[in-house]
């Protein structure tokens, strides 16, 4: 398996961090987002959106994030990080939306200002990314993960721009339980760090 990556890219480590909770072993491929290799030909060929992560298992091609955690899951039988009980099964659906939607477009996004200069508004995704920790810091007074009291695919997809969400001036402080929820998380065997930048809050 090849997995295309950008150490930056929460997105990535998502990707990167489900294959190590796994055990998987895989070739980690940089891609010079810098420079402007996810535009050329050879890399739109796998992906025509021209982001990362994009999984590579012997010539199926899988991008997306959420895409490929359900493909990892499903693939080797997973039912511990994907089970197939219907209640089970929406929960996990509607927090991977979350990590498409609200948390893309409040800490992911907030960070892409103070990481990448990205032309966002800062009080808007920030007010947007405490709404969203607020009800998951709700969620996670219920039970020990997002689904309940065992990890799942949401979880790790909801992980990675959390954990980063201070390097875009969003205060975890405010919100405990996601914080407790973070080092379970770090807890687990296999867990990868995702890399932290001295920016914002973080600086
Ligand atoms: N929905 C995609 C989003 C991936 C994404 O936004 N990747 C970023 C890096 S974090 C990227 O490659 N951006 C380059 C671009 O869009 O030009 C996923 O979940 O994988």
């Amino acid at each position: 398996m090849k997995l295309y990556h950008f150490p930056l890219s929460g997105h990535a480590h998502r990707a990167a961090l489900f294959l190590s909770l796994l055990g998987v072993k895989a070739e980690i491929i940089d891609v010079d987002l810098a420079n402007g290799a996810h535009k050329k030909p050879d890399f739109l060929k796998l992906n025509s959106f021209g982001q990362v992560p994009v999984l590579d298992d012997d010539g199926l091609v899988v991008s997306d994030s959420n895409a490929i955690l359900v493909y990892l899951a499903t693939k080797l039988g997973r039912k511990d990080w994907l089970p197939d009980d219907l209640a089970t099964i929406a929960s996990i659906q509607k927090w991977l939306s979350v990590a498409a939607g609200e948390i893309a477009y409040g800490p992911a996004a907030a960070r892409l200002i103070t990481v990448f200069g990205a032309d966002f508004r800062a009080d808007e995704v920030i007010a947007r990314a405490h709404g969203i920790l607020g009800l998951i810091n709700a969620e996670l007074q219920r039970h020990r993960f997002i689904t309940g009291d065992k990890p799942t695919i949401a979880d790790v997809a909801l992980y990675s721009y959390i954990v980063s969400a201070p390097e875009g001036n969003v205060d975890l402080a405010r919100h405990p339980d996601v914080r407790h929820w973070l080092a379970r998380i770090e807890a687990l065997p296999g867990f990868v760090a995702f890399p932290r930048t001295a920016v914002g809050l973080a600086a």
